[in-house]
């Protein structure tokens, strides 16, 4: 029987985080989160870590996309928060910016950690941004890490 799984570490890894700016009060802690798991857990050299920062979850994609054509990662992480109001807006920008994301990781062959928070109000996006539910940030990091070894032992 051969199993593979990845590890953790991953000193020579390449890795940029797109982080949005809406809702940034919840956004900076996934960010604090992603790079305290890349630097401290991964041991990933700093100057390997790009982080770039876009207006909204919704300018997500395109940017992910754009860094996997450049062939200059081994992983994206991508982290935003959408938080639902009174309208239909919060289901466009959540349902598009997920399935952006996945033809991102599909079509370009790299993987793209999923930090983005789909929350039903403020309270549970705090939770998951370093409280009470953990930091998504800091387990779309850890995904990220992971991911790169497995698909290091298959290729
Ligand atoms: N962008 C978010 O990242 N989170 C939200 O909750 C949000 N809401 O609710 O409107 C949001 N909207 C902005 C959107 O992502 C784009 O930046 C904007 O539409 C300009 O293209």
């Amino acid at each position: 029987m051969q199993i593979i799984e990845g590890n953790l570490i991953a000193h020579d890894a390449r890795i940029a985080i797109v982080v949005s700016r809406f809702n940034s009060f919840i956004n900076e802690h996934l960010l604090s989160g992603a790079l305290d798991v890349l630097k401290r857990q991964g041991e990933v050299n700093e100057d390997n870590i790009t982080v770039v920062r876009v207006p909204g979850a919704i300018e997500i994609p395109l940017t992910v996309k754009k860094l996997a054509q450049s062939k200059k990662f081994d992983a994206i992480v991508a982290l935003g928060c959408v938080i639902r109001g009174a309208t239909y807006h919060f289901e466009i920008v959540a349902n598009e910016s997920a399935k952006g994301l996945t033809q991102v990781m599909l079509e370009n062959n790299i993987p793209v950690a999923f930090g983005i928070l789909t929350t039903d109000n403020i309270d549970q996006a705090v939770q998951r941004a370093g409280s009470k539910a953990g930091n998504k940030g800091a387990e779309a990091a850890l995904s990220a890490l992971e991911m790169i070894n497995v698909l290091k032992q298959i290729q």
